[in-house]
């Protein structure tokens, strides 16, 4: 059956692959499902259709048959679910690797968007230069915490998995604030990630929308 996922017309990123749809498309890297994408501007994103499955009016979202979801971490549990590669079978380790996903998407990415926030929407507000450092105290305690867990493991527990796929695409919005680096095993852990042939196939396709070039994974 045709999976066909929406994602940014335009970026503002521009193709540096820090639109979610790009941890969707890894996900269906990893497990080998083709895809197809529908590109969708801001205003169609607001308009009936789209909302017809999107009730926020975001990208990406996820349909196959019948099918319809929205939210990247219901989609990449049902691509992990479905599809062998993403998720242990040992019922204790699967239900692990989903917590770590769900750490990824409600405990660790909440202040990386605060910050990102801040600095993107916040900068000529009289208290942006008292609130910055707060917000990114926040951000510095939750990468301490989790880099006391990683420790020196490749992976947040034995092999790769979904909850890494969510870890990584999380701190991956970290990495030009310079704040990543200062937890070495963290930026490792992207590093690793972002290493995958997987990711790598996810990377290009989301940046041929920008250079026209068609990916080549
Ligand atoms: N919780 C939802 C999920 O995980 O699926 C959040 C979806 C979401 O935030 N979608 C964003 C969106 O559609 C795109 S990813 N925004 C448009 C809108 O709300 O009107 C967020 C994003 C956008 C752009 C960049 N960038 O350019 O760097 C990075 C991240």
């Amino acid at each position: 059956m045709t999976i066909t996922i929406t994602a940014f017309e335009r970026s503002p990123d521009g193709g540096k692959g820090l639109a979610r749809d790009t941890r969707v498309r890894w996900a269906l890297e990893e497990v080998g499902q083709p895809y197809q994408v529908r590109l969708v501007s801001f205003r169609a994103m607001k308009e009936p259709a789209h909302l017809a499955l999107h009730p926020f009016g975001q990208i990406p979202t996820y349909e196959e048959g019948e099918l319809a979801l929205f939210e990247t971490g219901a989609i990449v549990f049902h691509l992990a679910q479905r599809h062998a590669g993403l998720l242990p079978e040992d019922a204790n380790a699967r239900a692990r690797a989903i917590t770590w996903m769900f750490a990824a998407l409600n405990t660790v990415e909440p202040p990386i968007l605060e910050l990102e926030t801040a600095r993107l929407l916040e900068g000529d507000k009289p208290w942006h230069a008292e609130r910055l450092p707060l917000v990114e105290e926040r951000v510095r305690s939750r990468l301490k915490q989790l880099s006391d867990r990683l420790g020196d493991a490749d992976w947040l527990d034995g092999a790769f998995s979904a909850g890494d796929l969510m870890m990584v695409s999380v701190l991956l919005r970290l990495k030009s604030s310079g704040i990543l680096d200062e937890y070495p095993n963290l930026a490792a852990h992207v590093a690793r990630g972002e290493a995958r042939p997987a990711y790598k196939r996810a990377f290009d396709a989301q940046l041929a929308v920008y250079t026209g070039k068609p990916s080549t994974g």
